[in-house]
C-alpha cells in the first residue's frame, strides 16, 4: 500500500474513533458538547495518531488495537490547541481554517471543552483495551499524563510564555520545544510501540527517533509561519515575527533552519536502522513532516 492511501486508512479510522469516543451533541450539556466535536472532528492532519499507528506497524498491531492510544493523543493534541488559541494565550481567531473554539462559542466554553477533552483523553486510554495487558496499560496511561504536564507540553507553553520578547539562544529554543512540542510526539510514539509490548531497547531506538521528529515538526512550522499564507495553513501565518516570538527562523535564519530541518530528517532516517523494512511507515512520515504545507 502506498503512503497516502496508508495515511488516508488511518486518518478516516482516527475520525471515526474520535466521532465515537466524543460524547452525542445531543447529550447535556449539548452546547459543551457541540463545542467539543467543534474543535475535534473535520480537521487536522492527524499526525499524533499516525505516528502512534506507524509504531505499532513495526511490531504488527492491529489498528483496532492502536485506535484508543492514537485517539488519546490527538484527543491532548486538541485541547491544547483550544487553550493555546485563548486571548490569555496566543490569542488566535483562527484555527484549523475556521473560528477558533471561543470565537465560535466564548471562552468560558473553550476553557470547559479543553478540561473535557484532557479527561477524556485519560478516560478512553483507561478504558479495557483488548490485546493490552494491564501493567503495560498502566505505563501507557503514564507515559501520557507525563507528556503532558508541566515537565511536558504544559511546561513548555509556559516556557514559551515567558520567552514572548525575550532573546533565547538556540538551546533554551530545543529545550521550550523538546517540551511544548516534542512531548506529545514523542508519546504518540512510545504509545504504538508499547502496544506491541516493545522491549527496553526498541523503546530507546524509537524515543531517539521521535526526539528529532518533534523538534522536526517545530522547525518545519517556524519556516511555514514564516513563509506561508494564512490561507493555505489554516491559521494566522507571520504570528511569530507579529508577537516577537523566539523562532529556529529568527535565531538561525530561514536558511540555517532548513539546513537543520534536512539534518533532522537524515538523523530521524538513521535511527531507524535497527527495525529494517518494518519502520516504512515512521520513515515516510519523517518526510511527510517536512515536507507539509500546512
Ligand atoms: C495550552 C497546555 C497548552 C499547550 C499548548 C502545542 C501547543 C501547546 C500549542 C500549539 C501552538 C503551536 C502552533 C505550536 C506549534 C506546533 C504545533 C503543535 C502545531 C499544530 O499542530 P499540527 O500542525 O496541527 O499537528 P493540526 O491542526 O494538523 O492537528
Amino acid at each position: 500500500m502506498d503512503f497516502s492511501t496508508w495515511m488516508s486508512g488511518i486518518q478516516q479510522r482516527t475520525e471515526s474513533a474520535l466521532e465515537a469516543a466524543l460524547p452525542a451533541p445531543t447529550l447535556a450539556p449539548a452546547n459543551l458538547h457541540e463545542a467539543m466535536r467543534y474543535a475535534v472532528l473535520g480537521g487536522g492532519k492527524r499526525v499524533r495518531p499516525l505516528l502512534c499507528h506507524a509504531a505499532g506497524s513495526i511490531f504488527n498491531i492491529a489498528g483496532s488495537v492502536l485506535d484508543a492510544p492514537a485517539i488519546a493523543v490527538e484527543l491532548i493534541h486538541a485541547y491544547s490547541l483550544v487553550h493555546d488559541d485563548l486571548p490569555c494565550m496566543d490569542d488566535d481567531d483562527l484555527r484549523r481554517g475556521k473560528p477558533s473554539c471561543h470565537v465560535q462559542y466564548d471562552e468560558a466554553t473553550a476553557l470547559l471543552v479543553g478540561d473535557a477533552l484532557q479527561t477524556l483523553a485519560f478516560q478512553t486510554l483507561s478504558n479495557r483495551l483488548a490485546g493490552i495487558a494491564a501493567a503495560r496499560q498502566l505505563d501507557m496511561l503514564h507515559l501520557l499524563a507525563v507528556a503532558s504536564g508541566s515537565r511536558g507540553m504544559a511546561g513548555g507553553q509556559a516556557i514559551d510564555l515567558a520567552a514572548v520578547g525575550q532573546q533565547l539562544d538556540i538551546g533554551e529554543l530545543e529545550f521550550m520545544h523538546i517540551h511544548k512540542t516534542g512531548a506529545l510526539i514523542r508519546s504518540a510514539v512510545l504509545l504504538g510501540a508499547h502496544c506491541g509490548e516493545a522491549a527496553p531497547d526498541a523503546l530507546e531506538h524509537l524515543g531517539h527517533y521521535a526526539n528529532r521528529i518533534g523538534l522536526l515538526f517545530q522547525v518545519v512550522d517556524d519556516i511555514l509561519d514564516a513563509e506561508a499564507s494564512t490561507a493555505t495553513l489554516g491559521k494566522t501565518a507571520g504570528k511569530d515575527a507579529a508577537q516577537n516570538k523566539p523562532t529556529y527562523v529568527n535565531i538561525l535564519g530561514a536558511r540555517e533552519a532548513k539546513a537543520m530541518a534536512s539534518k533532522l530528517r537524515q538523523d530521524a532516517h538513521d535511527v531507524l536502522a535497527p527495525f529494517g523494512a518494518s519502520a516504512l511507515r515512521l520513515h515516510e512520515l519523517a518526510d511527510f513532516i517536512v515536507e507539509r504545507t500546512f
